[in-house]
């Protein structure tokens, strides 16, 4: 069994988006065992994104991240970090496969739908950026 975070980035909560991909990830087999809606600020952005910093999409991604309230989950199964990752897409929707949630829902290489963990090192990182112990579910 495998842990991973997702984020429902801003764009989709404010389309009404949310179910949708909520859907996907219930339809995939992935189980959602703690779940809430969250505003970042930009500092709390920028320490979520730490790995990014220096690069020159830094600032606006941030700012993004901070700019609307978005939905943050931990997802648990067999290899969930590998099958979130296919199931989010690359992470240009343009370039992103048919069927994936990028494609599907995205709108530019920023603002492109959801997040997830890369690893099992930014895995526990990134869940316990903003879940602790007593909010994960079995
Ligand atoms: P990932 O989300 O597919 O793991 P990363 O390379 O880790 O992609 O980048 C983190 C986030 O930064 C992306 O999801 C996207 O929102 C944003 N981003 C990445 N590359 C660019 C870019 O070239 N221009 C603008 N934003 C970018
Ligand atoms: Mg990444």
């Amino acid at each position: 069994m495998e842990r991973t975070l997702a984020i429902i980035k801003p764009e989709i909560v404010e389309r009404g988006l949310v179910g949708k991909i909520i859907s996907r990830i219930e339809e995939a087999g992935l189980k959602i065992t703690a779940m809430k809606m969250v505003r970042l600020t930009k500092e709390q952005a920028e320490g979520f994104y730490y790995v990014h910093r220096g690069k020159f999409f830094f600032h606006e991604l941030t700012s993004y991240m901070s700019s609307g309230p978005v939905v943050v989950m931990v997802l648990e199964g067999e290899k969930a970090i590998s099958r979130w990752r296919l199931l989010m897409g690359a992470t240009d929707p343009a370039k992103a496969q048919e069927g994936t949630i990028r494609k599907a829902f995205g709108t530019d290489i920023q603002r492109n739908a959801v997040h997830g963990s890369d690893s099992s090192s930014s895995a526990s990182f990134e869940i316990s950026f903003f879940f602790s112990g007593m909010e994960l579910h079995a």
